[in-house]
């Protein structure tokens, strides 16, 4: 791998963090687990969730239960519609690189040294990555916000209509 593809990947990885660090302020923050107040079950097909619509008191810390019940590997993801998009670009590379590969991700892949101490693995506070038949959960504390949505950033999924509202009052 070149320098121009290191340095690309490393400013895609940046910008992630710049995303994840504004869901922080716009969307809300990872909540305590003694605080839940409720759990919520979302399904993921291929390419829409079920339900389409959630929910939440401001300040409200819930417990999501996601389960990926498609036939491809599927993202749950809380933001804006301009954090969904900018975590789109960052996607497209891990398909790109054979992290991502239709219906299983690659770990090994997933570890490969990108250069500048980045690597190619998806962790983010608001976000899962699950493989067909996999389930796992983030404990949320929503802000206010009439902007959130949750959705799949997989390349076309979120434009196949695997995005959802989340509204917050
Ligand atoms: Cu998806």
């Amino acid at each position: 791998m070149n320098r121009t593809v290191n340095g690309v990947v490393a400013a895609l990885l940046l910008g992630a963090t710049t995303a994840a660090g504004a869901a922080a302020s716009e969307g809300g923050e990872p909540g305590d687990a003694q605080q839940v107040s409720r759990t919520i079950e979302i399904v993921m097909h291929d390419n829409y969730f079920e339900p389409e619509q959630l929910s939440f008191a401001a300040g409200e810390t819930v417990r999501l239960k996601v389960r990926n019940e498609g036939a491809l590997v599927h993202e749950f993801n809380i933001g804006t519609a301009a954090m969904h998009e900018a975590h789109q670009g960052q996607m497209q590379m891990m398909v790109e690189h054979g992290v991502i590969q239709g219906d299983h991700l690659n770990h090994e892949r997933m570890k490969m040294d990108m250069g500048g101490g980045h690597t190619m693995e998806h962790n983010h506070a608001n976000s899962l990555l699950l493989e067909p038949g996999q389930e796992a959960e983030l404990v949320w504390t929503f802000a206010r916000s009439d902007s959130l949505e949750f959705a799949c950033n997989v390349p076309g999924h979120y434009q196949a209509g695997m995005v959802g509202g989340i509204h917050v009052e």
